[in-house]
């Protein structure tokens, strides 16, 4: 049965007002880096809550937002998830990754340790829902997750860039070890790991230049 249609209208703007709206947002997210050193300065639960609420907000294949954030500020939890990731980092950065990943690497300056893990005082573990349980019980297929919880994550980088909080995308691999930790079932698949606090007060991040736009944009054909 199709939905019932509400009216949808967006605000009048200008082209005046959309250029100056545009440099002004561009020069917010442009600030936006990957962090990976830490202040353990609190984040209240209320203000991730608003981040998570701008992130569901994202589009989602046949609207089943099929994406869940497990967020973790237990010490104990974050220590677990350290060790595991730690072990197989060290795993891949030792062993499994091809030297040209590495060299790839290289100008970021990663390594296999994630003392950021402990420190940043919210880890938010995003998954991608494949099938979702309904309440009686049956099985719900979800439609296009991993692009859909892809667009949810990017969603709430930029709400917790805007909120003045830090976040880096870590992708410890292989991350199924993070579906145990959190009590996932097996329709759940890692996806994210979203580590989210202030910067150290002495926080750096490497100077890297952002490959330019017109490299991305193709105007026709
Ligand atoms: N998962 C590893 C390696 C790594 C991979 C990519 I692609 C990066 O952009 C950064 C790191 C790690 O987190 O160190």
């Amino acid at each position: 049965m199709p939905a019932p249609r509400i009216p949808y209208a967006l605000p009048a703007r200008d082209q005046a007002w959309q250029a100056q709206r545009g440099d002004e947002l561009l020069g917010r997210i442009a600030a936006r880096r990957s962090c990976r050193e830490f202040s353990p300065r609190p984040v209240p639960r209320g203000i991730l809550e608003k981040a998570l609420a701008i992130a569901h907000t994202a589009p989602s294949g046949a609207n089943r937002r099929p994406w869940r954030f497990v967020c973790i500020n237990d010490p104990e939890i974050k220590r677990e998830i350290r060790i595991a990731a730690e072990a197989e980092e060290k795993e891949s950065y030792e062993r499994r990754m091809p030297d040209e990943w590495l060299e790839a690497l290289e100008p970021i300056g990663t390594t296999w340790q994630k003392p950021f893990l402990e420190i940043a005082p919210w880890l938010v573990v995003v998954f991608q829902i494949n099938q979702e349980e309904r309440p009686d019980g049956s099985l719900h297929k979800c439609y296009y997750p991993a692009e859909s919880a892809g667009l949810a994550c990017g969603f709430f980088l930029w709400a917790c860039h805007e909120l003045g909080l830090a976040t880096l995308t870590h992708t410890p691999s292989p991350m199924n070890f993070l579906r145990d930790i959190c009590r996932r079932p097996s329709t759940e698949r890692p996806f994210l790991l979203i580590p989210v606090g202030y910067p150290a007060r002495d926080a750096t991040v490497p100077d890297l230049p952002r490959k330019p736009l017109s490299d991305a944009v193709q105007w026709n054909r």
